[in-house]
């Protein structure tokens, strides 16, 4: 099992980010056991809130958390943290995040997501040549590869074939990843994940944005027929899944985790409207009502399935939230945390953001 002491983490003020920087160091620190530092770099863009490790920080961490606000493509910035923090093994969430957005302007993908993973491999690279305790675990996506139609499976083997900027970054970055392990020997993992759930989820994506337009009385837009299907996670089984790659993962290999969960977005809608209609005490045909089917997504992919029988088998990982506890904690949060989504939406969270950290 690799010891990992000082962690640089990509992107640990986003969705996926925050969740694994709770794991390794709030309450569930007993159950990752980690022992070691960690350096959260995040350049806060629209879709990080370094405000959801507030309470984190203050209870938590006593000295072995440290935040940069700053750029993965900046190169000075990277070496600068490397050698400040002797980083040992990089965990890589920093991107990009949103199909759609990814449609409207490509060009901030490349960049964060091919360009700035470049810089990371390349700092690493020329920082850990004489080492060999080190890894740059890459996180990355299962719209890699493309579209399925109604049967099949995604497994490690299936060619990549993105569809959108978004999923093309995404590959471009992981080829690059493979890249340094074949040609450099840069200790690597990678993992490709299917569609995340959960708390502090950015509320364009689809589980929150559902969730808060219900809230408010809004329109709940469904792309096309509604037929589209995605294989939904639990954010803890994802990040307890790179976890486990970090410790016990083959160097040069990757992983594909999934939740073995298929669902038709508006099947999923249907039960998430019940959920809500439950727990705010709303009727559910008033919020049905409601939906409103609107221009498809260009170049939408119909499914995604994940086969993951490699890290079942090799590191034992399984999932652990069935999806309806994992849309009942999802509602139940979004619930109790509506000062979250409204300082995200009235602008004050930049505005504090802005007073409280200098970007570097
Ligand atoms: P997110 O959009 O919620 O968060 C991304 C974070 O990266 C934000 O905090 C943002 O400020 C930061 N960031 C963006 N550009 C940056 C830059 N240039 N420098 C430093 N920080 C920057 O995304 P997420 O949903 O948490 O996804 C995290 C990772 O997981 C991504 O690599 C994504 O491709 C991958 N992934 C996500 C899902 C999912 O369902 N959300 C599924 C599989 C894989
Ligand atoms: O308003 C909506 N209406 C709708 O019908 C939105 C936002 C989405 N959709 C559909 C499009 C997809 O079929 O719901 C499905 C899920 O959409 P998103 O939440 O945008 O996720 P997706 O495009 O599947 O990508 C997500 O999973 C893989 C993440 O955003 C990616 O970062 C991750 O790599």
């Amino acid at each position: 099992m690799r010891k990992l002491n000082n962690i640089l983490i990509t992107g640990g003020a986003g969705f996926i980010g925050v969740n694994f920087i709770r794991y390794l160091l709030g309450e569930s620190k007993q159950k990752s056991g980690f022992n070691g530092r960690i350096i959260n770099l995040d350049a806060l863009t629209y879709a990080g809130n370094i405000a959801s490790l507030n309470e984190v920080e203050k209870k938590y961490t006593n000295g072995n958390y440290f935040f940069i606000h700053g750029d993965i493509c900046v190169r000075s910035l990277i070496e600068e943290i490397f050698d400040k923090y002797d980083i040992d093994t990089i965990v890589h969430f920093a991107a990009e995040s949103h199909v759609d957005r990814s449609i409207l302007g490509p060009e901030a993908f490349i960049k964060t997501n091919f360009n700035g993973t470049f810089t990371l491999l390349d700092v690493a690279r020329s920082r850990w040549k004489e080492r060999d305790d080190t890894l740059f675990h890459h996180v990355s996506t299962d719209e890699v590869y493309g579209s399925l139609g109604e049967t099949g499976y995604f497994t490690e083997n299936t060619p990549y074939d993105p569809r959108s900027p978004y999923s093309a970054s995404k590959a471009a970055s992981d080829h690059l990843v493979m890249s340094y392990y074949h040609t450099f020997n840069l200790p690597i993992t990678l993992s490709n994940c299917s569609n995340n759930y959960g708390p502090y989820q950015f509320p364009e994506k689809l589980i929150p944005l559902m969730i808060n337009n219900m809230l408010e009385g809004k329109p709940l837009p469904v792309y096309g027929d509604g037929k589209n299907i995605r294989d939904w996670l639990y954010v803890e089984d994802h990040n307890i899944a790179v976890w486990e790659i970090m410790q016990k993962g083959r160097a040069g290999e990757k992983y594909n985790i999934g939740g073995e969960n298929e669902w038709e977005n508006i099947k999923l809608l249907d039960k998430l409207i019940d959920i809500v209609a439950e727990k705010s005490k709303t009727a559910p045909d008033k919020i049905r009502a409601t939906i409103t089917y609107v221009k498809d997504r260009a170049g939408h992919d119909r499914r995604y399935a994940i086969d993951c029988t490699k890290i079942k088998n090799e590191l034992k990982w399984k999932q652990t939230v069935d999806f309806e506890t994992g849309l009942k904690k999802t509602v139940d949060w979004y619930l109790s945390n509506s000062n979250w989504i409204n300082q995200i939406k009235s602008g004050e969270y930049q505005k504090w953001i802005d007073k409280n950290y200098i970007k570097r």
